[in-house]
């Protein structure tokens, strides 16, 4: 059955079209860098937010209009796995991610839900041979399930901790399955809400008893994984874990896990938890350990995770430096972790979104091909550091010097001379370069 007949396959038509169902910037065979747009831009579409979301917030009802769904919930799972097909071919995007509770029903109990996902991943698995389209990570779902009120690998409940393992399990084992590269843990619910009652530093070893069971776990049936943790600050928990990409970073180090996990940042997270995205993606990167994205934007006036799809070039561009600059994602990729704005509920604003994001990312990619080409940024930064091209720098910089040697240096300076930044003027030329 098809789902989106009035939709064709979308083709990149140029800037100058009028089809607003057609690419009119991301041409997937253009080459930049020396590499076809479709190998930079490893975009993923989210099942959560494009089948299953409704269009309801705590003010109001659903109102978005999908032809999917029916009384039957294994029937409108099936039928979500049709649609989401249809949709991948037809926009050209060759991953998907989702949660388990995303595909499959969780019936009665846990049993249910794991015949229930059985079933339905066997049928992904047939449409994901017969079409190419590949799973880039998978995850599970242990927030909205109400049995993790007070977390999941952090309750204090050890009933609930052995669920949200035995979900982790399922989510190994669905991941080899169908060939997923990634599996990402984000921590709904890891995190608290009372100070007063919580013992942060058992939670956070429970959780790393999690990880490294995930990872002896995928050793022993000889899947070949990165795990990724998503970093986001707040929501729904007052104060969740892995605050930002440093705190997440501090904790792998700390539970020696850095070998097998890399971190997916997310836009709008970075947001809430008072950073840009590229500061993310540059400490993630620091640290060898950007995985994937998931690529979104959050709206500066609000203070909550809005979700939108990307369209702000100015920032997919420094994205997309950040991201050549990593030599690529490897094994990640562009999930888009959005959803439509509630006024645009017609099935084909689906499409339409994710044009929109997937245009943006190409200009920015373009954009972040010129300043790289134009070595302007290299330049600015190299010159701002030269002075450590000195003698006193490079013996720093080799671990040749000490405390008394650069005191009796700095009692040799008669005067420091500091350069100006002219930020005004490089903020204006990256506008040249941009536009
Ligand atoms: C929540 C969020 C999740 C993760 C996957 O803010 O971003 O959808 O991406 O669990
Ligand atoms: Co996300």
């Amino acid at each position: 059955m098809e789902f989106f007949n009035n939709i064709e396959k979308i083709k990149y038509e140029g800037p100058k079209t009028d089809n607003i169902f057609a690419f009119h910037h991301y041409n997937p065979e253009e080459v930049v860098l020396g590499k076809p747009m479709k190998e930079h831009l490893k975009f993923a579409v989210a099942y959560w937010h494009t089948f299953n979301q409704d269009g309801s917030d705590p003010f109001g009802k659903a109102t978005n209009i999908r032809n999917w769904n029916t009384k039957d919930l294994m029937e409108t799972a099936k039928n979500k796995v049709d649609a989401a097909f249809e949709f991948f071919e037809k926009l050209g995007v060759e991953y998907f991610c989702f949660h388990d509770m995303d595909v499959a029903p969780f019936g009665n109990n846990l049993e249910e839900f794991f015949n229930n996902l059985d079933a339905i991943t066997d049928y992904m698995k047939e449409k994901m041979d017969k079409t190419g389209i590949k799973l880039l990570w998978n995850t599970a779902d242990r927030h909205s399930n109400p049995i993790y009120v007070n977390g999941a690998a952090s309750s204090p409940n050890v009933d609930v901790y052995a669920i949200s393992a035995a979900q982790v399990k399922k989510g190994i084992d669905i991941s080899k399955k169908l060939g997923g590269k990634n599996f990402v843990f984000w921590g709904g619910r890891e995190g608290y809400e009372c100070f007063l009652n919580t013992d942060i530093k058992f939670e956070e070893e429970n959780i790393a008893r999690l990880y490294k069971m995930a990872v002896a776990y995928t050793k022993k049936i000889n899947h070949k994984l990165t795990f990724l943790i998503e970093p986001k600050p707040k929501e729904p928990m007052a104060h969740q874990y892995d605050f930002d990409a440093a705190t997440t970073l501090a904790f792998l180090q700390r539970y020696d896990l850095m070998e097998d996990f890399k971190l997916n940042i997310e836009a709008n997270h970075a947001m809430l938890a008072g950073h840009t995205f590229e500061h993310e993606l540059n400490i993630a990167r620091n640290y060898n350990a950007l995985g994937s994205i998931d690529a979104n934007q959050g709206d500066s006036l609000l203070g909550w995770d809005t979700d939108e799809f990307p369209t702000n070039i100015y920032d997919t561009t420094l994205v997309m430096i950040e991201i050549l600059k990593n030599g690529g994602l490897h094994d990640g990729g562009i999930n888009f972790d959005a959803k439509v704005r509630r006024s645009s509920f017609e099935q084909e604003d689906l499409f339409l979104a994710h044009i929109a994001g997937m245009d943006t990312y190409a200009r920015g990619l373009k954009a972040a091909a010129r300043i790289i080409e134009s070595g302007y940024l290299d330049n600015l930064k190299k010159d701002r550091y030269s002075s450590y091209e000195n003698e006193v720098g490079k013996k720093l910089l080799n671990g040749e010097t000490n405390l008394e040697d650069l005191t009796e240096y700095a009692l040799s300076v008669k005067e420091v001379k500091n350069k100006s930044s002219h930020i005004e003027y490089v903020k204006s030329k990256l506008n040249d370069l941009i536009y």
